[in-house]
């Protein structure tokens, strides 16, 4: 799997030490170190940082649904239907795992309102279930199976509850929040916390069985959110404007060509319409996460059964999720046993074992990097640093050298059609435009553009063989800070040509 190349040092801790390492290589007399390129526009806070390297994980959607095939439950739902036969939170762990995803997101309670954990707030809850005489806690299998398996956990627990009879007053709001500290302290360190804006409407209400509109700034999403940033300082927040992390704006697993990691919308704007793109510069770091299920559905519906994605189609998602600077949250509804079915498997494998064959060989290897321009001809911002893998090292230029260009000499003529690129997120979304050209019959010749990196770029097109490559930063309002280059071959038969920006 791609890896992404992010130091997650506070800005103060990298001036100290890129100073200091400077300081080493210069004559004493010119010792001042070569102080850093200033951040541009808004920066990553550390747990988005370490958000960016999740890259890419599941979402689990399982609850009564998956036993009335709905949905949306109304919220009069028996707890008696929920009633798995054969759970195995090991199993949906491992098909995570065996699928190559860094952790899973789970649905604790949906729209229905029923809770997959005993909570002590309400009495709608596995507690009242038969599954395991009402002693299961799914959440906790989830959480113990995921952190045995090396995976974040992460849970989604819907503010709109069609169950609640006082959903739409100020109480409802105190049981959330109280439900949302239970997640939040019970089950161990979580790495996002997932809520949708899927309010309001009908439902069952506690029998009023009538549709219920919210008052402005119902869900005060501005205090849900400190709560958890005080219980769990390490996860990021899924939500709208102000979140750590922004919906992507469909649900189909797509963010846009152009897709800057920041946005700047504010309460009084519309959220929907630049979701998919964000804004440039932006006013908060807020990336975009992409959202959809191996199904058409997000619940399992035996009818759905032949309608699994296939391989290639999840490799052409993960190249316009995680390519274009976003996350990839894939969802695995398990069935009405608790487990994930066998078609799911089996296509969630073949896309690992596709993006492995991809990835696993950077042909970028060993190449020679040089660049027009080095920032104050420092040691610390060469161009090999691109080359250098996870070392949170980075190729920057002088202040006023905005559209530099790099080359990379393979030394033999090497056939990869997929290049991707990465930029060092402490100092903000820099780039704004590139191009990448190739060397052939000895001259340059433009094979690729685009405009947004941020976190990661991917670029993938037709093969391409070449022994030099060269890319040139076309527009820009800052001095770049790219940290990584890598080349890579994708088998030919699954190579494809999708990229709009590829010339
Ligand atoms: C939406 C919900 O309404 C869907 O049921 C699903 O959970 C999706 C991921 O988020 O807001």
């Amino acid at each position: 799997m791609k890896k992404f190349l992010i130091c997650a040092l506070p800005l103060l801790g990298l001036i100290l030490i890129s100073g200091c390492a400077s300081n080493r290589h210069r004559n004493p007399e010119e010792a001042r170190a070569v102080e850093p390129p200033a951040p541009y526009g808004p920066v990553p806070t550390e747990r988005q940082l370490a958000w960016h390297k999740m890259e890419y994980y599941g979402f689990i959607h399982f609850t009564v649904n998956t036993f009335t095939d709905q949905e949306w439950g109304y919220g009069d739902e028996a707890e008696s239907l929920f009633n798995p036969t054969d759970f195995s939170a090991e199993q949906i762990v491992q098909t995570a795992e065996a699928g190559g995803m860094k952790g899973l997101i789970l649905t604790c309670k949906h729209h229905d309102g029923f809770c997959l954990w005993p909570s002590q707030f309400t009495e709608h809850s596995v507690k009242n279930s038969p599954w395991k005489n009402g002693r299961g806690d799914v959440v906790r299998e989830m959480s113990d199976a995921c952190r045995k398996a090396g995976l974040k956990f992460g849970v989604y627990l819907s503010p709109w509850d069609r169950n609640r009879a006082d959903y739409a007053t100020p109480e409802y709001m105190t049981y959330y929040r109280s439900q949302l500290r239970e997640l939040l302290t019970n089950y161990g360190p979580l790495f996002e916390v997932w809520f949708d804006g899927a309010n309001g409407g009908d439902g069952y209400y506690g029998g009023a069985r009538e549709k219920r509109a919210l008052g402005r700034n119902y869900y005060d999403w501005t205090n849900t959110w400190q709560l958890v940033h005080e219980l769990q300082p390490d996860a990021c927040t899924r939500g709208v404007i102000g979140a750590d992390i922004r919906w992507v704006g469909n649900e189909n697993g797509v963010a846009k060509e152009t897709c800057w990691n920041t946005m700047s919308l504010t309460e009084e704007e519309k959220i929907w319409g630049r979701l998919d793109s964000g804004d440039r510069p932006g006013t908060l770091w807020q990336p975009a996460e992409c959202d959809v299920s191996i199904r058409p559905s997000w619940f399992y519906h035996a009818k759905e059964d032949a309608r699994v994605k296939m391989p290639a189609q999840l490799v052409d998602l993960y190249f316009k999720s995680v390519g274009r600077g976003a996350s990839l949250l894939l969802n695995l509804p398990p069935d009405r046993r608790g487990r994930i079915a066998d078609a799911d498997v089996q296509s969630l494998r073949e896309f690992r074992r596709q993006i492995d064959a991809i990835f696993t060989k950077n042909l970028a290897t060993g190449a020679t990097a040089t660049a027009s321009n080095v920032r104050g001809n420092d040691k610390n911002y060469v161009a090999e640093n691109v080359l250098t893998g996870n070392s949170g090292k980075y190729w920057s230029t002088d202040d006023d050298v905005t559209t530099p260009e790099l080359i990379l000499n393979l030394g033999r003529p090497k056939t990869f059609n997929v290049v991707s690129l990465s930029e060092f997120l402490p100092l903000g979304q820099r780039v704004g435009a590139f191009a990448l050209d190739q060397w052939r019959d000895r001259q340059w010749v433009q094979f690729a553009a685009g405009t947004s990196i941020g976190s990661s770029r991917l670029i993938r097109g037709d093969q391409i063989t070449t022994s030099k490559v060269r890319l040139r930063i076309t527009q820009s309002p800052v001095c770049p800070a790219l940290a990584e280059i890598g080349l890579f071959a994708e088998p030919a038969s699954k190579a494809a040509s999708e990229t709009p920006s590829h010339k």
